[in-house]
């Protein structure tokens, strides 16, 4: 392979299809992940990730060479940082794989290289690690471009999302704005919009706050109807009727490692004056310890009224429809709370789209319908849209599947 003109740092879930996509434009990549398995893996033209048309990508960019895996940088012109920024305790932001990702990167720097952070940041981050970087190499001192690009693709159409999706691109000079531009313009179809470093990384925190902000007042609204007697899903039908208003749908929850993880980067940050978006989560958590209790009330309500213990089907466990992602997932909570809470009892864990899955036994969905007393909607499955119940069973939808 010839020098790389992009070093792309983790090659999860955004590193490996924005490696692809570069190298399917005949530039030569060079993707660095800490795990031997996935550098393997790539090497292969293979993928360790489910997301459509990512294999073909991946295999196609590393047969045409464009794309090498490896564990370590190399020089290159423009470095990319796709490293997850997860949790400490007290749910803050930790970023310390972002720093450990620069500092492997701080030596190979020369003057006019780009600087791209497209992780997940708290406020502050891109400007922390240029005040990093120009501490180990002051001679650089303004010579880097250096900016915070987040991405916004949504798993499932993330190769297409990629392309098509407008992208926010904030430097820390206008220098490093436009250099950054000029560089994505050349893989990105959607509008790029220039912006500062800060208000980039509050971007993406704000567009995920924004939607579990309007989720929690969805479900802030079923616990309402819940004790008012009145139907939720024909209440917001009916409310979404104005044409200025459009109320998101109540579920079990808010799961995935983006909408229910994002907001607490601003909480930790801005305690004070983030209360609507702190609430937000502490409803939206709430929203499936609710469930739990309700499914709970419904099965002691059975076995007072039928002398004996009732089967109890759980129906679905994935983060959200049609898909096989449990990471985060409000269902799969669910399950787990009512398992450690069973006595004796059977119960029924159902998800169709995985095979398996090792702290749960599965049963086909049509068999535990049948089979169950009880019957808790989790997830809207497309596959459950099919079901039809017999009056005898006493049926929870928490997803408006039966709507
Ligand atoms: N949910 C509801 N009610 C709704 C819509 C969703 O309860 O009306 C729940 C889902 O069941 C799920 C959770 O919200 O548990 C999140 O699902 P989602 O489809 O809203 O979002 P994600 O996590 O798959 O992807 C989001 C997207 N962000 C926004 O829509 C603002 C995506 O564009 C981001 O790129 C992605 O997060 C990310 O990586 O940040």
């Amino acid at each position: 392979m010839n020098n790389p003109e992009v070093v792309m740092i983790g090659l999860g879930y955004i590193g490996l299809p924005t490696a692809a996509l570069i190298a399917s434009k005949s530039v030569y990549v060079h993707g660095v992940d800490v795990n031997p398995n996935v550098v393997e893996t790539i090497n292969q033209g293979k993928v360790h990730i489910v997301e459509p048309e990512l294999d073909y990508a991946v295999a196609k960019a590393v047969e045409d060479g464009y794309l090498k895996a490896s564990e370590t940088a190399v020089e290159a012109s423009t470095y990319i940082i796709v490293v997850p920024t997860p949790f400490k305790a007290k749910n803050e932001p930790d970023i310390s794989y972002v720093e450990a990702a620069t500092r492997g990167l701080i030596q190979l720097f020369k003057a006019g290289d780009l600087y791209i952070i497209e992780s997940t940041s708290p406020v502050g981050t891109t400007e922390k690690m240029m005040s990093l970087i120009y501490r180990e190499r002051p001679e650089l001192k303004d010579k880097l471009h250096i900016a915070y690009c987040p991405e916004r693709v949504l798993p499932g159409n993330v190769m297409y999302e990629l392309v098509h999706n407008d992208r926010v691109i904030g430097g820390v000079n206008e220098a490093s704005t436009q250099k950054a531009i000029a560089f994505y313009q050349k893989y990105i179809k959607g509008a790029l919009h220039p912006t500062n470093a800060r208000t980039a990384e509050m971007c993406k925190l704000v567009e995920n706050s924004s939607r579990d902000v309007q989720i929690a007042f969805a479900n802030e609204l079923s616990l309402i109807c819940d004790k008012a007697d009145i139907d939720v899903w024909e209440l917001i039908t009916l409310a979404n009727k104005h044409p200025r208003v459009q109320i998101l749908q109540p579920g079990c929850g808010v799961g995935g490692h983006c909408i229910a993880v994002d907001p607490y980067f601003i909480v930790s940050d801005f305690p004070m004056e983030s209360k609507i978006i702190g609430a937000a989560r502490e409803i939206n958590n709430y929203k499936s310890f609710w469930c739990v209790e309700k499914i709970e009330n419904a099965k002691l309500q059975f076995e007072l009224l039928h002398k004996r213990k009732p089967k109890t089907a759980i129906m679905g466990l994935a983060f959200k429809p049609n898909i096989d992602d449990l990471r985060e997932s409000p269902a799969k909570y669910i399950a787990q709370k009512i398992l450690q809470n069973a006595q004796n009892d059977v119960h029924f864990i159902v998800e169709p789209n995985i095979e398996s899955y090792p702290s749960f036994k599965l049963t086909d969905y049509k068999i535990a319908v049948e089979q169950a007393d009880i019957v808790a909607f989790l997830v809207a499955h497309d596959a459950f849209k099919t079901i039809t119940l017999s009056d005898d069973k006493v049926v929870l939808d928490f997803c408006g599947i039966l709507k």
